[in-house]
Parts: structure tokens; C-alpha cells; sequence
């Protein structure tokens, strides 16, 4: 047990990222742990699954849940992702609603208070993206806000630049209850490997395509072999989508989008696993799957 443990005020405990797609909840999950666990893109949707991020501070240990962006899900897949946010609340001691300075009203962050209505634990106001709009802005969004609902704590944050993430901690850190580490002091995450280096292959399928093919897209490793004598990870992953047209743009001209996806990702999975990859990428067809039951659970959703 680390000396701050042992003297006592030691706080440990659960903080849930929430808000509507694309405010910026995963890149502050990045920067609050100081490393890339969660992937990041200029379109809404990006994070499908819980990410769950361990930030072990001196004055106590927070895990933080980044989840998918709460709207308005049509298909089952959408679905999944807004259950998963939503079921974060019943297993955290605080959530940030996170909201954009530069778009603070709209539908979606009506449904997310609504949705909030039924939370006890401390419901923190984050108001990110700061970076985007003048000081004078500010002040209006937070008295708008404070009206709507209580929040023990309004705090402005710019999660690109890094601005406000420790004054935010020590706010987080006063609610936590006081309690041990939960998790080992080396670990950031409880999430594989493989599902890491999957995502990292959609964040790059994310930043290449558009339009509907970045949405219909879902990636499974096949095989994930460490060769520890040549510090060398073989990885084969299959990128499945809907339908032939988007196998064909996945693929690209002799096979150059494919290509350059793989590229990307690889260097990534290089940097995050600290060994040479090998990466094989295949693209497969799978008809309708994000409202497919079965093929849902099975592609991790
Ligand atoms: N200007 C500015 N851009 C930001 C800031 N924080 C995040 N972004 C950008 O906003 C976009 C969305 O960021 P994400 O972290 O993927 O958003 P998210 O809330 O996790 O989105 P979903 O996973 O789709 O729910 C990216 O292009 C980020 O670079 C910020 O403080 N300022
Ligand atoms: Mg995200």
C-alpha cells in the first residue's frame, strides 16, 4: 500500500462521463489519464463500449467510465450504446454531464437531463470545448444551466488543450468515498488488448471514410499471437460492413484504403503494446448486423 493510502483521506470510487455525441467525453477520459485508451473523431458516435479508465491521483484512485453519446438511438446497435451510458449511473458515485460551450442547447442535452432526473449521486456540469468561444459566453451558459437542474460543481474545461482537468479531479475527488485503491496502481484500464487494438483499427476507419460506412462498420480480431522471441505481435482482425458498395470503399483502389487503415492503426498498436505488429486486415459483408441480435453480441455490443 502506497504512503498516501496508509495515512488515511485516501478516496477511491466511480465518475461517468456523459453526454451527447461527439462533446469531447473520450478525449478527456485521454487526458485525464495522460495516455490514449479511449478512441477519438470529428464525428458523433465514435465510442460504442464502457471504457473504463484508471487515473490513480495522489490524493485518492478515480475510474472513470467514458461511455457512448446519449440521443435519440434507431437501431438496435444505437441502442446498445445509449443503454450502456445510461447503465453506468447505477454503478458510480458521480457523473459529469458534459456539455459543448459552443453549443450548449439543444435536444439531446434535454433528453440527458431528463435521463439524470433519477441519479442521487453528485451530478457535476462539464463544459468543455471553452477553447471555441469568447469569455463572456460562459457565464450566460452556466446561470442557464444552474436553473435547470443542481450542480454541486459547474467547471469549464477545454479537454484539447488540457484546461481545467486538475481543478476538475479535485472536485471529483471531494464526493468519492474515502476507501483503498480498487485497482493495482499500474493498471489504466481493465480492457484487453485486443479489444484496444480493434478500436484503434475503427478510429482509423472513422478518420478515412464517411458518410454511412464509419457507422456500419464493426471490427473483430481473429487471432492476436505474441512471437515474445522477436518482440513481435501478429494480429488479423476482420472489418465487417453492411453491404458490397462499402466493402468496395473500404477496400479502395487496388487495395490502397485498406492499406493505409492498416498503416495507421498498426503504428498505433505498435506505440500502445511497445512491440512490432504484424496486421492483417480482411473486410467482410455482414448483412444488416447492427440490427442483428446475435451478430451484435458477437461483435462485442
Ligand atoms: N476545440 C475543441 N475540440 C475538442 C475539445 N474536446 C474534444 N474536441 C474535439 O471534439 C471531437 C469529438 O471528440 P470525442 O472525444 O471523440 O467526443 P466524444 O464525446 O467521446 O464522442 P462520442 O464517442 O461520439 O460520444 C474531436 O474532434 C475532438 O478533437 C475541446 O476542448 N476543444
Ligand atoms: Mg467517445
Amino acid at each position: 500500500m502506497a504512503e498516501e493510502e496508509k495515512k488515511g483521506g485516501f478516496k477511491s470510487g466511480f465518475i461517468s462521463l456523459i453526454g451527447r455525441p461527439n462533446v469531447g467525453k473520450s478525449t478527456l477520459l485521454n487526458l485525464l489519464l495522460g495516455e490514449k485508451i479511449a478512441i477519438i473523431s470529428d464525428k458523433p458516435q465514435t465510442t460504442r463500449n464502457r471504457i473504463l479508465g484508471i487515473k490513480n491521483h495522489p490524493a485518492g484512485q478515480i475510474i472513470f467510465l467514458d461511455t457512448p453519446g446519449i440521443h435519440r438511438a434507431r437501431s438496435r446497435l444505437n441502442q446498445s450504446m445509449v443503454k450502456v451510458a445510461l447503465d453506468t449511473y447505477n454503478e458510480v458515485d458521480g457523473v459529469c454531464f458534459m456539455i459543448e460551450a459552443d453549443h450548449p442547447d439543444n435536444e439531446e442535452n434535454d433528453l440527458i437531463l431528463g435521463t439524470l432526473n433519477k441519479v442521487e449521486k453528485p451530478v457535476f456540469l462539464v463544459i468543455n470545448k471553452i477553447d471555441l468561444i469568447p469569455k463572456g459566453k460562459l457565464l450566460p451558459i452556466m446561470e442557464r444551466y444552474s436553473r435547470l437542474r443542481y450542480f454541486p460543481q459547474i467547471i469549464p474545461i477545454s479537454a484539447l488543450l488540457g484546461d481545467g482537468a486538475e481543478v476538475l479531479m479535485c472536485e471529483l475527488l471531494k464526493v468519492l468515498p474515502e476507501g483503498p485503491r480498487l485497482f493495482p496502481e499500474d493498471l489504466i484500464t481493465d480492457l484487453p488488448e485486443r479489444f484496444l487494438a480493434a478500436e484503434l483499427i475503427r478510429e482509423k476507419v472513422f478518420r478515412l471514410t464517411r458518410e454511412e460506412i464509419p457507422y456500419a462498420t464493426a471490427v473483430a480480431i481473429e487471432n492476436f499471437k505474441e512471437r515474445e522471441e522477436k518482440n513481435l505481435i501478429v494480429i488479423g482482425a476482420t472489418i465487417h460492413v453492411e453491404r458490397e458498395s462499402q466493402k468496395g470503399i473500404l477496400i479502395g483502389e487496388r487495395g490502397k484504403m485498406l492499406k493505409e487503415i492498416g498503416r495507421l492503426a498498426r503504428e498505433e498498436i505498435e506505440a500502445l503494446l511497445g512491440a512490432k505488429v504484424f496486421l492483417e486486415l480482411w473486410v467482410k459483408v455482414e448483412k444488416n448486423w447492427r440490427e442483428d441480435p446475435r451478430a451484435l453480441r458477437r461483435l462485442g455490443y
